[in-house]
């Protein structure tokens, strides 16, 4: 509560901030988690607790009167619709050059993701993360991190069979048939669960469009996994609907933690301190990053180092779609979560996942999310005349992405003797240029802290999110967010408390 003393403070409850509280709370120090998001755990008037990807209402999005879907148009026509404002699931956060897409509420990021639950190839390990052990990584933070989120792989004979996954053995026969390598791809949804959607016996999440406005049974979120095991320790609490807005240093020590208490139309309630002597930055790459820019330009943290804010990336994220035969159909049942990528990365700088477009009816739509090896990185800054923090990203750096992707999808068109659909992203447009699901970067690790997550110039400071990684991961980065958190609080516990 307000004015409390705490020994530790975690902001934001995604990938990083699940980490660090059940770490700190097995090894015996009690732990403050404040998020600005909601909790969501109390369904509706319509029973469900999120809304589906096909309608979405105000549980849908963060603080807007109008959505803003990555799919924006059908047949060339908008989509979007008004909805109330509220504190929705997603956030569209727009910066000058790209919208940056990011869970809002416990959970963070978990609740609104795919579920792709991805370890890159150790092999591209060292232009992930160069200072770090990559030996150390793949033989125990991977491993910890994989079995606590409880990845699991799809039962490859009953993929052959689920109508809801027609959509990707569509794309592995295209990718086979212009001889790209394919691969399943790990997930955190509940397989068994999944098969039973399939048989329709069990309520529907991931077959009723259940995704990117969260999603009511089968995947397994932070929620689930992390955070449930973290509050199960006693030591844990969290204050939902609580944003940070400043870190400072305390007179007797510590740090002065202040926060905003937020009502569900996002105005300010209540006006709240905590001293806390640790203080976990988990408010993901954008929230850590703009938070630590803000402090640091308006001389509340003036010791913090020159990278900070340094380093941002997209993960080279691109969407396109294309448009296949008649005779091609990808199925108007589409499980939303993917299962399966074209790995083009080490000739073509591209991993596309092969996505669902879950409308209900035929398409004949193949939707792919890219992952590319864009050098571009962007750097946040303060703004002193709107007191707001930018982002120095161009929307034309999509371009190499781009490129990257054509690697793929020219040639799969061309052997196919198909087009790129222009009718999805807004009138003949072809490429999603406009946004990101993965930001990565700001606060990077060995720059603006030490080699494991310890902000230079402050002690008793520490970075644990995606802020961390440079701004790509080669393929979708929650599982190496979360594996290199338990690297860096296994040191933190074992040389800081
Ligand atoms: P994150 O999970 O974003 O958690 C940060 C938390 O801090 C959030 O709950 C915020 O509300 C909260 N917060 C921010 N600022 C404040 C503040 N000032 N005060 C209090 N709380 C604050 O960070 N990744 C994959 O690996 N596989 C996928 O299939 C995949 N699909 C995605 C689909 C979508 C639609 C989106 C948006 C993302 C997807 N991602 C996927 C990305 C993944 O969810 C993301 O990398 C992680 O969630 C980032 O983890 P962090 O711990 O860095």
């Amino acid at each position: 509560g307000d004015g409390a003393t705490v020994p530790a403070l975690v902001i934001g409850t995604g990938y990083g901030g699940a980490v660090a509280a059940l770490r700190l709370a097995q090894a015996g120090t009690n732990v403050e988690m404040v998020e600005m998001g909601m909790s969501w755990d109390t369904p509706g008037s319509d029973g469900k607790i999120f809304p589906k990807v096909t309608s979405p209402d105000q549980r849908a999005y963060w603080l807007r009167t109008k959505s803003k879907a990555p799919v924006s148009n059908f047949f060339g026509f908008p989509i979007d619709s008004s909805i109330a404002k509220y504190t929705g699931v997603l956030d569209a956060e727009e910066f000058a050059g790209i919208t940056v897409y990011q869970g809002r509420g416990i959970g963070g990021g978990s609740l609104v993701n795919g579920g792709m639950a991805v370890t890159p190839k150790q092999s591209r390990f060292s232009s992930i993360l160069p200072s770090v052990d990559a030996a150390e990584m793949y033989s125990t933070y991977y491993p910890r991190a994989n079995a606590a989120l409880g990845v699991g792989n799809i039962d490859p004979a009953w993929f052959e069979t689920a109508s809801c996954y027609q959509y990707a053995r569509v794309g592995r026969k295209h990718a086979a048939r212009s001889g790209f390598p394919w691969t399943f791809v790990p997930t955190t949804y509940d397989w068994d669960y999944m098969k039973a959607e399939q048989a329709n016996t069990v309520p529907r999440s991931a077959l009723d469009a259940q995704v990117m406005y969260g999603n009511d049974y089968g995947k397994k979120s932070l929620v689930k996994t992390y955070l449930a095991s973290a509050l199960a320790t006693g030591r844990v609490n969290v204050s939902p609907l609580h944003r940070v807005t400043s870190v400072a240093p305390a007179p007797a020590g510590g740090y002065t933690v202040t926060m905003e208490q937020l009502n569900t139309v996002g105005t300010v309630v209540a006006t709240k301190t905590v001293t806390a002597a640790k203080v976990f930055f988990a408010a993901g790459s954008v929230g850590t990053s703009k938070l630590l820019v803000k402090l640091k330009s308006t001389g509340v943290l003036p010791g913090l180092n020159g990278e900070v804010g340094k380093g941002w990336g997209d993960n080279g994220n691109v969407m396109c779609g294309r448009a296949n035969h008649m005779w091609d159909p990808t199925g108007k049942l589409q499980s939303t979560i993917p299962c399966s990528g074209i790995d083009n990365w080490d000739a073509g700088g591209a991993f596309a996942e092969v996505a669902p477009l879950p409308t209900g009816i035929e398409t004949y739509a193949s939707l792919y999310l890219s992952i590319t090896n864009t050098t571009r990185r962007a750097e946040f800054s303060w703004n002193p005349a709107t007191q707001k923090v930018d982002l120095s990203w161009q929307t034309a750096w999509k371009q190499d992405s781009i490129t990257m992707a054509k690697t793929i999808f020219d040639k799969i068109n061309s052997k196919e003797g198909t087009i790129y659909r222009t009718d999805l992203f807004g009138a003949y447009k072809v490429w999603q240029d406009g946004l990101t699901y993965h930001p990565l970067g700001g606060a990077v690790i060995n720059k603006a802290t030490d080699n494991y997550g310890r902000l230079h110039g402050y002690q008793g400071l520490y970075v644990i999110d995606g802020s961390l990684i440079p701004g790509n991961t080669t393929v979708n980065p929650f599982v190496t967010i979360t594996a290199l958190a338990e690297r860096n609080i296994e040191k933190i516990i074992a040389t800081d408390l």
